[in-house]
């Protein structure tokens, strides 16, 4: 999962989002100038903010652009609005028009934390009366700032202030991903991780869920076991009485419960970390769901990395399989890369399929199921679908029983 937040700018044409941009960023990245619409591809511009981390600043030039028919500007702005953490709203001339509330209005009902900016206001100052309406409105902080002032000082002061808002407006916002053993893990507790090393395992490495498992429990004060599973039983023959849990691969599971006697909690690192970012407790309403799929039901399936060829197997090939051989039924599908228009309403799908989201943020997740989630539409992802698939989902949810609304 990528760790950066996002930051959308947003604006009229020539309200000066790239001038904003350049000036947080302290390098000339986006490009400034007086036509308007000069910026047609989102431009976007990494950097470290003291206290939140790494940011990824979203230009969203070209979203206010009359001449794009509205469709398309509509299109767009949900695209960037998906995928944000925090947006800036730049208005000038205080004036905050059509414009500026139908993004507000839209961040709002996003849940997505926004800040106002009065900009070029050494031009036309801000007016503080309207500024103190739209803090009240908005419940949102809104400041004055010009991206021309000269003198450094004064410069530097406008920049650490916006920083602030954007530090403590991110730190209010939704929490960041929780940890794979959140709750699981204390001092002392030893934690076994069956790590097939077979060919599907990479040339001279661990793959990241279980690196990043490792790293955890080592973070909580835990002891990590890492074996391979011809070792397993051998281990608990000695050492049962002290092991907290075991986390397996999923394609080592059937093997494992068989090792693992009832009394030790077993579950996935597939599982784990679904466990660990947003909607675990929706997938564990909708993943029974599988069960009561019809004849004829549509799934939509999320791959949110359309780049990634592995995960594209198993979105288009083994999730579809599996669930078809599972089920029995004759299901229709359709498979959405990246963030691409879910070609039917919602409401046309009996299930929703989130890839395991390792590539994007845990608010552009919650975004991309949220209208399923709010239509009622049952939702799971894949290791939750494999995992029932297979017959192990009743045990490696088991250790979160009580996470289950
Ligand atoms: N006087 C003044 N000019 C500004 C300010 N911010 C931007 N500009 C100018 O306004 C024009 C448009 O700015 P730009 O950042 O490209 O706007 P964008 O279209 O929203 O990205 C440029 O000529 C900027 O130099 C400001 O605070 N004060
Ligand atoms: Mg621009």
């Amino acid at each position: 999962m990528s760790k950066a937040r996002f930051i959308g700018v947003f604006g009229k044409r020539n309200s000066g989002k790239s001038s904003l941009i350049n000036r947080l960023s302290g390098q000339d990245v986006a490009i400034v100038s007086d036509t308007p619409g000069t910026t047609t591809d989102p431009v976007k511009k990494r950097m470290e903010i003291f206290g939140v981390g790494p940011v990824v600043l979203v230009d969203t030039a070209g979203i206010d652009d009359e001449g794009a028919l509205g469709t398309q500007r509509v299109a767009k702005t949900r695209q960037v609005i998906a995928q944000i953490d925090l947006a800036i709203l730049i208005y000038t001339n205080n004036d905050f028009g059509k414009y500026e509330r139908e993004l507000a209005n839209r961040f709002a009902e996003e849940e997505i934390p926004f800040i106002l900016v009065h900009n070029q206001s050494d031009i036309i100052p801000a007016d503080t009366a309207v500024a103190g309406e739209l803090a009240v409105k908005y419940a949102c902080d809104v400041m004055e700032f010009s991206c021309a002032i000269i003198d450094e000082d004064e410069q530097k002061s406008a920049v650490e202030q916006l920083t602030a808002f954007i530090v403590k407006a991110l730190s209010a916002s939704l929490p960041g991903q929780r940890g794979m053993f959140e709750g699981l893990v204390q001092d002392g507790d030893e934690i076994i991780l069956v790590t097939p090393i077979d060919s599907e395992a990479p040339e001279g490495r661990l793959i990241l869920p279980q690196v990043n498992a490792i790293r955890e429990v080592l973070d909580r004060g835990g002891v990590a076991i890492v074996l391979q599973p011809d070792r397993l039983q051998t281990y608990l023959k000695t050492n049962k009485s002290k092991i907290k849990m075991v986390v397996t691969d999923s394609q080592a599971f059937d093997f494992v419960s068989k090792a693992v006697p009832d009394e030790i909690p077993l579950t996935g690192f597939s599982i784990l970390l679904a466990r660990s970012k947003a909607n675990f407790a929706n997938y564990l309403k909708g993943t029974p769901q599988i069960d009561k799929l019809k004849d004829g039901d549509r799934i939509l399936i999320l791959e949110s990395c359309s780049h990634h060829s592995s995960c594209d197997d198993i979105g288009r090939i083994k999730i579809p399989k599996l669930l078809q051989k599972r089920t029995g039924k004759a299901l229709m599908w359709d498979v959405v890369p990246g963030l691409d228009e879910i070609p039917l309403p919602i409401e046309s799908y009996s299930l929703v399929v989130q890839c395991g989201g390792c590539m994007i943020t845990q608010r552009q997740l919650a975004a991309r199921l949220r209208p399923a989630v709010k239509s009622g539409v049952h939702v799971t992802n894949y290791g939750m679908t494999l995992a029932w698939c297979m017959g192990i989902y009743e045990r490696a949810i088991l250790p979160f029983k009580d996470e289950i609304l």
